[in-house]
């Protein structure tokens, strides 16, 4: 089984869509592992978008991440990385294909409504940065 950390996103969150996304996640035969409400600070969503420090949205990706509560949800299923970015879309919802969540719900490619993880080891890493391993139950 893959690990993935889904975040429904500030504008998600504002527009009411968290219980269509866990529905879809449900639908789609993840494990919900661990799921909780937070507020991120602009330093933890800095920490979390690190790698794109250099890109020229990195400033406003963090204000907005951290502008209003968000819902951080762990996952798990077989080929958890690609099944969940398939389900969510592409990052510019105007090119996501119909169905996926980003087509259905994003406001513009900074306000895209959900995160997943891009890699196995970094499906890893993400969850560990805000769940503890007691937080993150297998059983179904
Ligand atoms: P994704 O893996 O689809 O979430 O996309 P990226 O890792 O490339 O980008 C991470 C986040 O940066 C996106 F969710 C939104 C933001 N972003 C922009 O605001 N503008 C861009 O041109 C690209 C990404």
């Amino acid at each position: 089984m893959e690990r993935t950390l889904c975040i429904i996103k500030p504008d998600g969150v504002q527009s009411k869509v968290v219980g269509k996304v866990i529905d879809r996640i449900e639908q789609e035969g993840f494990t919900i592992l661990g799921m909780k409400r937070a507020r991120l600070s602009k330093a933890v969503a800095e920490d979390f978008y690190a790698v794109h420090k250099e890109r020229p949205f990195f400033g406003e990706l963090c204000e907005f991440m951290s502008s209003g509560p968000v819902v951080l949800i762990a996952l798990a299923r077989d080929n958890a990385i690609n099944h969940w970015r398939t389900v969510i879309g592409a990052t510019n919802p105007a090119e996501a294909d119909d169905g996926t969540i980003r087509k259905l719900y994003a406001r513009s490619k900074g306000e895209n409504t959900v995160h997943g993880s891009d890699s196995v080891e970094n499906g890893i890493l993400e969850i560990s940065k805000f769940f503890s391993e007691m937080e993150l139950i297998e059983q179904k």
